[in-house]
């Protein structure tokens, strides 16, 4: 019997035609959300290395990171501060030696300059020690503690943060550095785990490895950074033949509480899966794009925020609402999509 037009069809049907869609949005130019209009910042700050072999490995990650973020990920140059131990050993590069006085400088400089919708991204490399009940960030000269690590930190009154711990003990700065709205990646799940981590290398290696974008819309979000990071660290480990000493976690609902699988199921990535260290504007409508653009633009991020609200609000929902919602987010999505392109 032929359907009838106004039947409902089947559910297969419809989730492939959801599919389609989805698909159809992963195309470039307008895959994800943008953040046109918003300022990047970052800090990248590595301390006492206590070994000429570590402090190379620390000075080639940071390096490394910097090429990424003021190459492809067009930070400004001027928004990129680099804090070492040693500012001899790369002294084009290198802003300040990393002392607890010289990161409260940056943080007071950008503080004075930066937008309240900003981004501002940190990455800490080097070694931290964990006592028990405080970690602390080994620094030249006085450690701050994780609480004064948060407080320097956020005194810049940026909306976005993410803040990347590579140090050992790094699990220990979590619930001090966890906050609603801020991303914090930590090398290792707790104060104990003690050995020197590898997870700085990969997740700077993250960001310049197009396998890390999964689902591959073309840039790298902060989630899948952690994810390939992680699953580097691990593959690491077992190649070694060594036993896993260090296990990394991401923290993004403000609980102060790491997971090492960041999904829906626990309530942990929602942020991480949408903020991206890129702008994601393509060159012609990067500030340059029409007021009918930044409006679409502005509306597409709003539209993703909503279905990955929906994502997670899943289990509390009868499963039909939740695809009833999801086409309707998809199809606005598209909508917005051929728009932009119409307009290019
Ligand atoms: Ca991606
Ligand atoms: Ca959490």
């Amino acid at each position: 019997m032929p359907l009838c037009p106004s039947a409902p069809l089947p559910l297969a049907f419809r989730l492939w035609g959801v599919a389609v869609l989805a698909l159809f949005l992963m195309m470039p130019p307008f895959s994800l959300a943008s953040d046109s209009g918003q300022g990047r910042w970052a800090i990248l700050i590595s301390g006492i290395s206590g070994d000429p072999e570590l402090q190379e490995e620390f000075l080639k990650w940071i390096r490394d990171l910097h090429a990424s973020l003021a190459g492809p990920m067009q930070f400004d140059r001027g928004h990129v501060f680099v804090l070492f131990d040693d500012p001899s050993k790369d002294p084009g590069l290198i802003s300040y030696k990393s002392t607890r006085e010289n990161l409260e400088k940056v943080c007071r400089e950008i503080a004075s300059r930066v937008g309240k919708d900003d981004l501002v991204f940190v990455f800490i490399a080097g070694h931290g020690n964990f006592d028990a009940k405080t970690y602390k960030l080994n620094l030249p000269g006085p450690d701050p503690t994780a609480e004064e690590l948060a407080s320097i930190l956020y005194s810049i009154p940026a909306a976005r943060f993410v803040v990347a711990n590579m140090t050992t003990c790094s699990g220990a700065s979590v619930p001090a550095l966890s906050q609603k709205g801020k991303i914090v990646v930590s090398a290792t799940k707790s104060g104990m785990e003690k050995n020197q981590t590898q997870m700085g290398r990969f997740f700077v290696e993250a960001f310049k490895n197009g396998n890390a974008d999964s689902d591959k819309n073309g840039r790298v979000s902060v989630l899948e950074a952690f994810n390939y990071a992680a699953h580097k660290v691990e593959e690491y480990y077992s190649t070694q033949g060594l036993l896993k000493t260090e296990h990394p976690v991401l923290d993004d609902d403000g609980d102060g509480k790491g997971q090492s699988d960041p999904g829906p199921e626990n309530g942990e990535g929602f942020l991480a899966r949408t903020t991206y260290l890129d702008t994601g504007v393509p060159a012609w409508a990067r500030g340059k794009g029409t007021p009918e653009e930044e409006a679409l633009l502005a509306e597409m991020q709003t539209v993703e925020r909503q279905i990955e609200a929906l994502k997670y609000a899943r289990s509390e929902m009868p499963e039909a609402e939740y695809e009833k919602k999801l086409e309707g987010l998809l199809v606005r999505l598209a909508t917005i999509n051929a728009k932009l392109r119409k307009n290019k």
